[in-house]
């Protein structure tokens, strides 16, 4: 396997297992060199926390894009995940444009449940459209993608109702889509892939316990995995079989509400790659 480097963009949140803290060593043990830029510095992520830090990184992007175009640095993929301004799009279609060699993959992170995250509002919403039209693969979850759309937000619904969320995100501009978390069977959980056109549906368990963060080890795993030269089906499909890995080990103990454990079983992420 030829050795690949990826820049992925997302804030450091320092405590909560997400965003950098799982892209950086989840892309890593798939044997990807791993480059970081963070759009945000919080003390926390913003899920179940309050009174947490906000560093916004914006003004930052434009002079490390400058140094690395001088340095003359380039990257094989380009994934971005939570991003800490409106403004901060353009910046990163500016990186990806100057510095970026091959695959844009976006995971439109701004909202779950329904809602939008502390922080964001529709002007944020309008930028990300842009920023999933440039992109190879966008990994929304559903709310993420109804945001996207003007779809309403449904928790019980049938397969005409996500064609319609694949249709009209085909129609913003985005062209290749892993739709995660749609479930149509009792006790079962799967991500659809819309790749050239073609439909595919990846069906798993759904474990009783939700954790934060899984859709960050989610695409990170995808990443990591697509840029090691899988197909988006075969990357959809470990990524989910691993993320339920760290759902199972999070089960464990009762405790552990911010994030998911998703570091014990790593090895497991690495087998499955090597298979
Ligand atoms: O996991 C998504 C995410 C990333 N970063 C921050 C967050 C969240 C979700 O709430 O708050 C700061």
């Amino acid at each position: 396997m030829a050795y690949k480097r990826v820049l992925t963009i997302q804030d450091i949140s320092c405590l909560g297992q997400c965003s950098l803290t799982v892209a950086l060593p989840v892309i890593s043990a798939c044997g990807i060199e791993t480059c970081v830029l963070p759009s945000a510095v919080l003390s926390t992520h913003t899920a179940g926390f309050s009174g947490y830090t906000f560093n916004d990184l914006t003004e930052d992007m434009p002079k490390i894009k400058d140094h690395w175009v001088k340095e003359n640095i380039s990257f094989d993929a380009l994934y971005t995940g939570y991003l800490g301004s409106a403004q901060q799009i353009q910046y990163v279609c500016d990186i990806y444009n100057a510095t970026v060699k091959g695959a844009l993959i976006v995971d439109p992170a701004m909202a779950d449940n329904g809602k939008l995250y502390p922080g964001f509002d529709e002007a944020f919403v309008e930028e990300m459209k842009k920023l999933c039209a440039a992109a190879d693969y966008v990994v929304p979850n559903i709310t993420e993608a109804c945001f996207l759309t003007g779809v309403e937000y449904k928790t019980e619904y049938d397969r005409a109702y996500i064609d319609l969320i694949i249709e009209k995100l085909t129609s913003i501009g985005c062209k290749n889509v892993i739709l995660t978390g749609v479930r149509y069977n009792e006790g079962k959980t799967g991500v659809v892939v819309y790749e050239n056109e073609k439909y595919s549906y990846y069906e798993h368990d759904m474990l009783p316990n939700s954790c934060h963060g899984t859709g960050d080890i989610y695409a990170s795993a995808f990443v990591g995995s697509l840029v090691r030269g899988k197909s988006a089906y075969e990357s959809a499909k470990i990524a989910a079989d691993y993320t339920v890995e760290c759902i199972k080990a999070t089960a464990e103990e009762e405790n552990h509400w911010y994030g998911a454990k998703f570091e014990p079983v790593l090895g497991k992420l690495i087998s499955m790659l090597e298979k």
